[in-house]
C-alpha cells in the first residue's frame, strides 16, 4: 500500500489508501459511514405511513432492517459510500426544440447498477490483494435494502437537500450512489456535512408535479420518475401534461440546483440513440427498442411502457408528424398504449383549438383527429380506452380538455 499517509496506525493507512484507490479507478467521492442508523432514518416510517412510496410495497417490506444498517453487518465493521459522477453536459435535455424526448441524464449512460458493481468488485479486488486476505464484504447498489442517501450523509459525501437527494459541493445532485459494508476496523469518517441548501427553494419550485411540496421529502407518488419508470399502470390523467416530454426518469430538481452546475461532465458517454425524436420512438418495435436501450437502465420498462410515455408526451409536444405517429399508437395491441393515445389526441385537439393562425388548418387537423378516434371508438372493445377516447371527443365538442 502507499505510504505517504499521515497516520502512523497501519489501519488508518490502509483506509485512506482505499479511497485513493477508489477515486484513481473513477469514483468521484468515497467516504466511510458508521454502521448505526444514519440520521432521519426515523423519518422512513412516517413516509410510508403517508403514502408517498406509491405502488412501490417493495419499499415498505421490512422498514425496520432498511432504517438500521447494523442488521446487513456480521460483526464490526464500516461502510464504504462511493459516488460515481454522471452529469450531463451542456446540451442536456433537448426538450426545446419540442420534438425531442427526454430521457435522464443517468438512463443515456451504460447502467449505472453494472458500472458500479464492476468498479466496486475491481475495488475488493485490489483491497484483498493488498490485504492478502479475504475480506467480509457486501455490496449495495440501488437495491432498496439500506437507505443509501442518508448512509451518504453519514460517510460526509454531503447534505441531503430539499429535493431529496445527495447533493455535494462539487457535484450537485449528479453522484449515484454504492455502498460496501467491510468488515475491517476501520474507523468512520465522521464528517457530517452542514446543509447548504439556506434559503434556496428552486428544486420545490421547480418540480412540475408538487412531489417536493415538502421539503427534504419527495413524495414518490406524484414524482414524473415514479410514473415513467416505476409505475406499471397508465399514468394519472392529472399528471400526463406535467409530464412534458420525459421519457424515462426527471432531472427537473437536479439540473436546477446551483450546486449542480459546477460539476464536471461525466467520463461515460452517452449510448448512442439515447437522444432521439419521439416520432422515430414511436415507430420502435420490440428488437429496435432493445438494440438500442439494451445497455442502459431505459430496458427495465420494456416496450410496452416505453410507448405509453412515448404517446403522453407526443399528446405534449407540438411536432405535426406526431399526429400519425398518435394515429399508429391508437391502434396498438396494448391497451395502456391505446389509452394514451387517445388522451395525447385528445390534447393535441385542445392544443390547436388554442393555436392562433389559419382556421383552415388547424379544422382540417382536428377534423382528421375526431375521424379516428370515432373510427377507432367503433371496433374498440378495451373499456379503458374507449372512455379515453370519449373523454377526447367530449373535450373536442365542449371546447375543455
Ligand atoms: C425508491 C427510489 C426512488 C423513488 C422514490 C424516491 C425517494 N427519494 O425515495 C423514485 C422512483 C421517485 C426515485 C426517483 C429518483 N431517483 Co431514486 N431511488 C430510490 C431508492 C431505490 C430507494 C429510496 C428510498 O429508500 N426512499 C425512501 C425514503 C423515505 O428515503 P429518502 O428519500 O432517503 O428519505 C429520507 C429523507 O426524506 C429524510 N428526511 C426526512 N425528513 C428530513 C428532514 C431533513 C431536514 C433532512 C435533511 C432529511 C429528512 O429522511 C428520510 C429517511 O431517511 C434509492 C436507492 C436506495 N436504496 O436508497 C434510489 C436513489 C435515491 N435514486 C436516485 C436517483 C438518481 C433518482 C432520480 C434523480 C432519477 C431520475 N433522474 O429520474 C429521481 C429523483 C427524485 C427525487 N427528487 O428524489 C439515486 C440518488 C443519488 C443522489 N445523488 O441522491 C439513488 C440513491 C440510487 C443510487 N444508487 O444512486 N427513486
Ligand atoms: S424528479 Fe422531477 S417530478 Fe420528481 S421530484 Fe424531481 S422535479 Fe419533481
Ligand atoms: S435547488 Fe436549492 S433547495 Fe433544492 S437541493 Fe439545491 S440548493 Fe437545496
Amino acid at each position: 500500500m502507499e505510504n505517504a499517509f499521515k497516520s502512523t496506525n497501519p489501519w488508518e493507512q490502509r483506509k485512506e489508501a482505499l479511497r485513493q484507490r477508489a477515486l484513481a479507478m473513477g469514483f468521484a467521492m468515497a467516504g466511510f459511514a458508521p454502521v448505526r442508523p444514519p440520521p432521519h432514518a426515523q423519518a422512513l416510517q412516517p413516509w410510508l405511513d403517508q403514502g408517498c412510496h406509491g405502488g412501490m410495497a417493495w419499499l415498505a417490506r421490512d422498514p425496520e432492517r432498511r432504517a438500521d444498517p447494523g442488521q446487513w453487518m456480521e460483526g464490526d465493521g464500516v461502510i464504504l459510500v462511493l459516488g460515481f459522477n454522471l452529469a450531463p453536459g451542456p446540451a442536456r435535455s433537448g426538450e426545446e426544440d419540442g420534438e425531442r424526448g427526454v430521457i435522464a441524464a443517468y438512463a443515456r449512460r451504460r447502467d449505472y447498477h453494472e458500472i458500479l458493481k464492476e468498479k466496486v468488485q475491481e475495488l475488493m479486488v485490489w483491497l484483498e490483494g493488498e490485504l492478502g486476505h479475504p475480506v467480509w464484504k457486501r455490496v449495495f447498489v440501488d437495491t432498496g435494502a439500506v437507505l443509501e442517501k442518508p448512509l451518504a450523509t453519514a460517510a460526509g459525501l454531503g447534505w441531503q437537500g430539499k429535493n431529496a437527494l445527495l447533493v455535494t459541493r462539487g457535484f450537485g445532485g449528479w453522484l449515484m450512489l454504492a455502498e460496501v459494508f467491510l468488515g475491517l476496523p476501520f474507523t468512520p469518517d465522521g464528517g457530517v456535512v452542514t446543509d447548504h441548501c439556506g434559503k434556496c427553494d428552486r428544486c420545490q419550485r421547480a418540480c412540475p408535479t408538487g412531489a417536493l411540496n415538502q421539503a427534504y421529502r419527495v413524495d414518490a407518488a406524484r414524482c414524473l420518475a415514479y410514473f415513467t419508470v416505476e409505475s406499471r399502470e397508465a399514468i394519472p390523467r392529472e399528471y400526463r401534461e406535467s409530464l412534458g416530454q420525459s421519457i424515462f426518469g426527471c432531472d427537473i430538481c437536479l439540473e436546477v440546483c446551483p450546486w449542480s452546475r459546477f460539476a464536471p461532465v461525466s467520463s461515460e458517454e452517452p449510448v448512442e440513440g439515447t437522444m432521439g425524436s419521439l416520432v422515430e420512438w414511436a415507430g420502435l418495435d420490440g428488437v429496435a427498442f432493445q438494440r438500442i436501450f439494451r445497455g442502459t437502465p431505459v430496458k427495465r420498462v420494456g416496450l410496452t411502457r416505453f410507448l405509453r410515455n412515448v404517446a403522453t408526451a407526443l399528446g405534449n409536444g407540438r411536432d405535426p408528424d406526431g399526429l400519425g405517429s398518435l394515429k399508429r399508437l391508437l391502434r396498438h395491441e396494448v391497451s395502456m398504449v391505446r389509452v394514451h393515445a387517445a388522451w395525447a389526441l385528445g390534447k393535441r385537439m385542445a392544443d390547436l383549438e388554442k393555436e392562433t393562425g389559419s382556421h383552415d388548418i388547424q379544422n382540417r387537423f382536428t377534423n382528421q383527429i375526431k375521424d379516428w378516434l370515432q373510427e377507432q371508438l367503433r371496433i374498440e372493445t378495451d373499456e379503458a380506452v374507449r372512455v379515453e377516447i370519449e373523454s377526447a371527443l367530449l373535450s373536442r365538442s365542449s371546447g375543455n380538455h
